[in-house]
């Protein structure tokens, strides 16, 4: 068969006080226990390198400016690049990308792709930002993607890497049908995932004390409904003072979990995945060719 070993690296807290290059030693020491466990690819969280940042209002440029990269890998994250390469290990990375762009500066909720050369093959802006654009009142702990960052302009593109066809999403991408169905399109056999999910992030109790379940629930039925694995990787944890659910997870193309964290700290989970696994479904139940029906589906591409 294709296979490949993958591992969810699940990062802890991350405190606001934590430097890149503190940051930095804990996925080096993640990508170590990885290798040393068969892993070929290591999936990363969401905005890996600093605290969630949009837990906060804040209004000082250079205060925000200090949570972006303005280039990747940059003096402080090569290592991490060096020795995956030294390992063999791919890897996928989320970070908030500063970038010039259009004759101005943009800044993006990004991910990307490393190969086990250690070359950047892949790209990936977050298109569904959560939250607000302005601090909401009466609320302990904002979410101000929308404040933050712009929507990702890249779509949902896959890249043939590693002897698979690897796709990427982030956090609150993994809620929408329309992001797995785009990239299933395409022939994706694996979506690589990291997100930042606080337990509180409804403000609804009803809805807040179902997070794991809908976190769970939204990653199975994606992988299901398009037939593809998916490696889905959390910073958990109480993180000045929000707390993340864990539950990083790796789920087959059955929707069936294979790995799961038992934690809400760093934890490394792997498996080995079977990339034909992916065809399984699409031949029978998911056949898009023949089962799909675009024409009844209009509605969803209209504003
Ligand atoms: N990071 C991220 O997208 N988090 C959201 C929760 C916050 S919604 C206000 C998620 O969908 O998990």
């Amino acid at each position: 068969d294709r296979a490949i070993v993958v591992a969810a690296a699940q990062m802890g807290p991350i405190a606001r006080s934590a430097t890149r290059k503190d940051v930095v030693l804990r996925l080096l020491a993640a990508l170590r226990q990885a290798h040393a466990r068969g892993a070929e690819l290591v999936v990363f969280p969401e905005l890996t390198l600093t605290t969630f940042f949009p837990r906060w209002h804040l209004t000082d440029p250079a205060e925000i400016d200090a949570f972006f990269e303005t280039e990747m890998p940059g003096p402080e994250t090569l290592p991490l690049f060096e020795e995956a390469r030294r390992l063999g290990v791919g890897f996928y990375l989320g970070y908030a990308e500063l970038a010039a762009e259009e004759g101005r500066t943009r800044r993006f909720n990004t991910s990307i792709l490393v190969d086990r050369a250690g070359r950047v093959v892949g790209k990936y802006r977050k298109v569904h930002l959560p939250g607000y654009d302005a601090p909401q009142a009466g609320r302990s702990s904002q979410h101000l993607e929308k404040y933050y960052f712009e929507p990702g302009n890249l779509g949902f593109p896959v890249w043939r890497s590693m002897g698979a066809v690897m796709g990427m999403c982030i956090c609150n991408d993994r809620r929408w049908a329309e992001t797995y169905r785009v990239m299933a399109l395409q022939g994706a056999e694996m979506i690589l995932l990291g997100y930042n999910t606080p337990d509180d992030h409804t403000g609804n109790f009803d809805s807040d004390s179902l997070t794991g379940f809908h976190h769970q629930l939204s990653v199975q039925a994606g992988a299901y409904q398009n037939s593809t694995w998916v490696v889905a990787t959390a910073k958990a944890g109480n993180e000045e003072g929000s707390r993340m659910i864990g539950q990083s997870m790796i789920v087959a193309p059955s929707g069936q979990i294979v790995a799961m964290a038992t934690t809400t700290d760093d934890e490394v989970i792997t498996a080995r995945c079977d990339l034909d696994m992916a065809a399984l479904y699409r031949r029978t139940i998911f056949d898009f060719a023949r089962h799909r029906e675009p024409d009844n589906y209009r509605l969803i591409v209209e504003r």
